[in-house]
């Protein structure tokens, strides 16, 4: 294998694996809940060559796809590589093609003009297809049973957009996926598309707006009524890719925003409101509406959460001085201007996960990481470089918190939840957990874990044969919507 370089991108919890494999009949410690009848979806980074130059983020890593296929309690596991137009260019030439991560200008003449995505974010189910997305460049469709790659996804051609966010938005009753491209007009621009495909993938509404300077707008929130995007002072210039600089450098000076637009009005109908300074926020837990209230539920951190990020940006602190917390800003639609209310709900975290049912509704409970107060420093490792250890249930509606926390030297991923078939259940969570078994190796295991009930631990465990590198976002797709997937 290639030499990686000695940095914490790619040690300890960040070694590149970079192995397609799959195993059938994986051991269960524990009993699997007959609930789980599905497949759980990853998209996991893992670069496949050397970087070009000395070092490079985690978030550079090619895409690969895992599936975990849960079946009458058995259990079986495959990954591979998406192969993107740029994984099969490097392929081909058995090196690095593509500089820094979101700069062309650092790319060797090779990778002139193939497209530099590497699909590492998100694996999302629509209308009976699975795609690989990552913010920068559109998805990927990748077949659900073999998980090869069928290619590029631009709606038929439909789509003008350049980018796909890897974090559209499913409406559980109309089964419209909600989503946006920033970026959309090319590198560094401030054209941001909001798109809507209809229950049949087919894309229905596609219409640009500006953001107010080219920021990073990672995932955004639908309520029943309106559209919610939220815009974190990290920002791209042109001139600074072109110097063979950073893509994103955080701006501790700049105000955040939020438009809110119906969500199948037009985009002149969007309001602006104005936000604290120099805040950032990768993921929303949730929002929706309250009257003519629209409550948004957001990951708040009083800087960005990247090192590479806020660096870029002159921003110097370690990341146990960034502050936040779970925080709900709330819009009244009825009043004129451009301000809000902002009280915090819960604890610092992220990585939120809601149920489906409640992606914009109000909802009653919901899930998401944080890093143990109590555990000792967190195991490197990571796209931010610091492991999670402890997962956080909340009740937003009355401030109730329970906790899993995770013994020293082991690290968890971003869970999937799948429903429970009797009504008013919590349904379960499934995440892969690692432990550190020796200076520079680590077991990692599948857990399933009641959601009304985090505190008591899983109540099954799928040890893995080889280790796991981590894990960005997930999807749950069930046997039921599985058996609706289309050909290709
Ligand atoms: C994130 C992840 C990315 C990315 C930009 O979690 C932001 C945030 C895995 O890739 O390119
Ligand atoms: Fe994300």
């Amino acid at each position: 294998m290639a030499q990686f370089p000695d940095t914490i991108h790619f040690t300890g919890l960040n070694t590149p694996i970079g192995i397609e494999w799959s195993a059938r009949n994986l051991d269960v410690i524990g009993e699997i809940p007959a609930d789980i009848d599905g497949a759980f979806f990853r998209a996991v980074p893992d670069p496949a060559h050397a970087p070009l130059f000395g070092d490079d983020i985690a978030l550079s890593g090619d895409g690969m796809i895992g599936k975990f296929t849960i079946r009458d309690g058995k259990v079986d596991y495959a990954i591979r590589y998406v192969e993107t137009a740029r994984y099969k260019a490097e392929k081909a030439a058995r090196r690095a093609l593509f500089g820094q991560y979101r700069n062309p200008f650092t790319d060797t003449p090779e990778a002139a003009g193939i497209d530099r995505t590497v699909a590492n974010t998100t694996p999302v189910w629509h209308a009976g297809r699975l795609f690989m997305t990552k913010e920068d460049g559109l998805a990927y469709e990748v077949d659900p049973e073999t998980l090869e790659t069928r290619g590029r996804w631009d709606y038929y051609g439909a789509l003008k957009s350049e980018t796909f966010t890897a974090h559209p938005r499913l409406d559980p009753e109309t089964g419209e996926l909600f989503f946006f491209g920033y970026e959309a007009g090319g590198l560094c621009s401030t054209d941001v598309a909001y798109c809507i495909a209809d229950r049949d993938g087919k894309l229905v509404s596609e219409q640009w707006f500006q953001q107010p300077y080219c920021s990073t707008i990672h995932d955004f929130a639908i309520t029943e009524r309106h559209a919610v995007f939220p815009i974190f002072p990290t920002t791209a210039d042109l001139d600074r890719l072109r110097a063979g600089g950073p893509h994103w450098a955080h701006r501790q000076d700049l105000e955040s925003w939020v438009a809110i637009m119906p969500r199948y009005g037009k985009v002149d109908e969007m309001r602006w409101f104005k936000g604290p300074k120099g805040v950032s926020a990768f993921h929303l837990v949730n929002a929706f509406d309250d009257g003519d209230l629209v409550h948004l539920d957001i990951c708040l951190t009083d800087t960005n959460a990247f090192a590479f990020m806020r660096e870029a940006g002159g921003v110097h602190r370690a990341h146990h001085e960034i502050q936040g917390g779970l925080t709900r800003w709330t819009f009244d639609l009825t009043k004129p201007g451009d301000t809000f209310e902002s009280r915090v709900i819960g604890p610092p975290g992220d990585m939120p996960r809601l149920r489906d049912a409640d992606q914009g509704r109000p909802y009653r409970s919901a899930w998401y990481l944080t890093v143990n107060p109590q555990g000792g420093p967190p195991l490197p490792g990571g796209p931010v470089g610091v492991a999670f250890n402890m997962m956080l249930r909340i009740e937003p509606g009355n401030g109730r918190v329970d906790a899993m926390p995770l013994g020293p030297e082991m690290a968890i991923n971003e869970p999937v939840h799948v429903p429970a078939s009797a009504p008013g259940k919590d349904g379960w969570l499934l995440t892969v957990v690692d432990r550190r078994t020796g200076p520079d190796s680590f077991a990692s295991e599948l857990w399933i874990i009641d959601g009304a009930d985090i505190a008591k631990g899983p109540v099954a465990r799928v040890p893995m044969p080889v280790p796991m590198r981590a894990q960005v976002h997930g999807a749950w797709v069930s046997a039921e919507q599985l058996a609706q997937g289309k050909p290709s």
